[in-house]
């Protein structure tokens, strides 16, 4: 087949030369048309316009075939240019093609469309992170509650069932899961000891309450048996161990054991009586057993500001009324004196340094009960623990004092 086409080229240039020549000689002869005689070759015109199917069909040899013309050999077309792309390859196609076009703008659009995927990302990412965060901190929040909550419960249930007493207590806090209640935190503990109480709690012991929402709560004995009990004890007097000449500090803060002899503390007075009307209940009891009480329905201790200014009116009881045993001896509405610390209405002197206490004297007292404890009677300056309408000051027959065997100091709402 090769060396037939080939033979077939060679010939049609043969051809094509001889005719040329012809169409030479006959423009430069007289007769400028050409002969269409039997075997002259065809004019040029007649040539360049043959069909060319007729031109491969007339050729059947070599020596017959005169236009042996050969189109030829159609080229292999590559595979992959002969796959016809599809649609999607199509628009693909032109997609490069329009970014080869313009690779500037292209590249900026690109870039853009890539920023603003970013930023809807970055967004994405934000709000969720911000959620998180939310949930987070409703968590933290939920679990402090509860784990609050829940130290206040087993506190207390140990502290009952156990019976006992502060170092306990304080073991017992700090080996749970006790997390040290923030000074933000709200209302997780007993707002005093008849909370307790209207929640069932029968027997006396140490209780962590919490006056007031934000501040820090603290420990205090209550009294859950008297006269219906939900008492908060503020003071004690049993046996002489603690020593009650205190500075302002000291009594502000409180001081002894709870379990024991104590003083409350005064910010903690001012806390529980702040709000509402309380009661205040005083028990007294001498060195031959015999008990009285005083009670005050309308009780308060101000603020450090107001010099922990003392309220007690109302007075019901036995024990007789010697915070307001007269009008020059008169407890109520008096502001706390220590020794160093002079609110007293004693212009010559401090009555606190004077009586070696803590206390809201007046000029100076008709009652006492931070006094020096003395096993019953007395000599000297009167500075024992004093309760004016009950026993008198001196006992005429011998010229001694007489001072408290007990004395217990205590506070709850009148609403109980
Ligand atoms: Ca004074």
């Amino acid at each position: 087949m090769k060396l037939s086409s080939c033979l077939c080229k060679c010939f049609y240039l043969s051809f094509l030369l001889t005719a040329l020549l012809q169409e030479s000689e006959s423009l430069n002869s007289d007769n400028p048309e050409c002969s269409q005689g039997e075997g002259d070759p065809p004019c040029l015109s007649s040539l360049v316009a043959m069909p060319l199917p007729l031109l491969e069909k007339g050729c059947d040899g070599l020596g017959s075939c005169r236009l042996h013309i050969l189109m030829p050999e159609e080229p292999v077309i590559p595979e992959e240019i002969q796959d016809v792309p599809t649609g999607e390859q199509q628009m693909e196609f032109k997609q490069v093609m329009k970014y080869a076009g313009d690779p500037n703008k292209q590249g900026s659009s690109k870039a853009r469309t890539l920023m603003d995927r970013l930023s809807l990302v970055e967004t994405k990412v934000l709000s969720m992170a911000s959620s998180l965060q939310k949930l987070q901190e409703e968590s933290r929040l939920n679990l402090n509650r509860l784990e609050e909550q829940l130290n206040s419960l087993v506190a207390l249930l140990l502290g009952i069932l156990s019976g006992c007493k502060l170092p306990c207590s304080e073991s017992v806090l700090k080996s749970s899961i006790l997390v040290e209640p923030s000074a933000k935190s709200e209302h997780t503990y007993p707002r005093d000891c008849a909370e307790i109480r209207k929640q069932g709690i029968q027997d006396n012991g140490i209780y962590t309450i919490q006056p007031i929402p934000l501040r820090q709560p603290f420990e205090a004995y209550c009294d859950m048996v008297t006269d219906g009990g939900g008492w908060t004890m503020i003071q004690r007097r049993l046996d002489g161990t603690v020593d009650f000449n205190r500075t302002w500090q000291e009594y502000k803060k409180g001081f002894g054991s709870l379990q024991g002899e104590h003083w409350l503390g005064n910010e903690h007075l001012h806390s529980l009586t702040r709000l509402g009307q309380h009661v205040l209940r005083i028990e007294l009891e001498d060195w031959h057993g015999v008990k009285r009480h005083a009670i005050y329905r309308k009780f308060k201790v101000a603020s450090e500001a107001n010099r922990y200014r003392l309220t007690a009116r109302e007075y019901q009881g036995n024990a007789g009324n010697a915070l307001s045993y007269s009008r020059n001896y008169n407890h109520d509405h008096k502001c706390f004196t220590t020794w160093d610390i002079d609110n007293d209405n004693y212009s010559m002197g401090n009555c606190g340094t004077y009586y070696g206490a803590g206390w809201w004297f007046d000029s100076c007292l008709a009652a006492n009960l931070n006094g020096k404890y003395y096993h019953g009677r007395y000599n000297g300056v009167t500075n024992g623990i004093y309760w004016g309408t009950w026993y008198i000051l001196i006992d005429k027959r011998t010229n001694q004092k007489y001072s408290f065997k007990k004395v217990e100091m205590k506070t709850r709402p009148v609403n109980f």
